[in-house]
């Protein structure tokens, strides 16, 4: 994703929430390179599994989808940062900065990327202050032949970092519909009743009671 894709975004969100669509949220994918951030993003957003995606030609429309959680519509906008840009501290901290709700990505199949979250955790709160609207995900549960974090360890890290937690597959589909629409909740419970929807809208909350949904 581009710093003037991102932008776009942002903006078009604003402008969006004004005028047609009631409510629309920016939500952050975070985590270490080839966990499956793009694919869950284009999983949940066009609802396909490609397995070597190339999103260096993806456009806007690639980033947002309408959908409906509790009868109600609303949009969800990506930010989707590559693992490079993980590394990019300036830039990675002003998309964080325009993120609303945060998914903490590792692969089950990636100890190390497992390990990675507190940092990712960290740089969120820092940004956004201590109890920010988040979600612990893990990915490639179709991989489980592969796996080296039990989803003891995930359900633990999630009620350490007091959020709810989801293994979910781009592949199959498995939990992605129902990580996204729990965020949307989580959010919506979040949002004071004195602010409007947009960016940086969202105050701080009590620490949810973590959740974990596997199935
Ligand atoms: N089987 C399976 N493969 C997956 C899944 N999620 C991601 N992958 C594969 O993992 C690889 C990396 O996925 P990406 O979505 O590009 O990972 P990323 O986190 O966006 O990587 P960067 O953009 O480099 O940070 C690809 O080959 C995907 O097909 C999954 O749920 N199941
Ligand atoms: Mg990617």
């Amino acid at each position: 994703m581009s710093p003037q894709m991102s932008e776009n975004l942002a903006t078009s969100s604003q402008a969006g929430t004004a005028a047609k669509m009631p409510e629309s949220w920016i939500i952050a994918l975070l985590g270490e390179g080839r966990i499956g951030k793009t694919v869950l993003r284009v999983r949940f957003v066009l609802q396909l599994f490609i397995e070597d995606y190339d999103d260096t030609y993806d456009t806007e429309t690639g980033y947002r989808r309408q959908f409906a959680v509790d009868d109600r519509m609303c949009e969800v906008i990506f930010i989707d940062l590559d693992g490079q840009f993980e590394e990019r501290a300036a830039l990675r901290d002003n998309w964080i900065r325009a993120g609303q709700g945060f998914v903490l990505m590792y692969s089950i199949t990636s100890r190390e990327s497992f390990d990675a979250v507190r940092a990712s955790c960290q740089s969120v709160q820092r940004i956004k202050g201590e109890n920010p609207i988040m979600m612990l995900v893990g990915t490639k549960y179709d991989k489980s032949f592969e796996r080296t974090v039990s989803t003891e360890e995930g359900v633990a890290l999630a009620k350490e970092l007091g959020c709810e937690f989801f293994e979910t597959s781009a592949k199959t589909g498995q939990n992605v519909e129902r990580a996204m629409k729990s965020l949307v909740q989580s959010l919506r419970e979040a949002r004071t009743p004195a602010s409007t929807p947009g960016p940086g809208s969202v105050g701080e909350r009590k620490k949810k009671k973590s959740r974990c949904i596997i199935l």
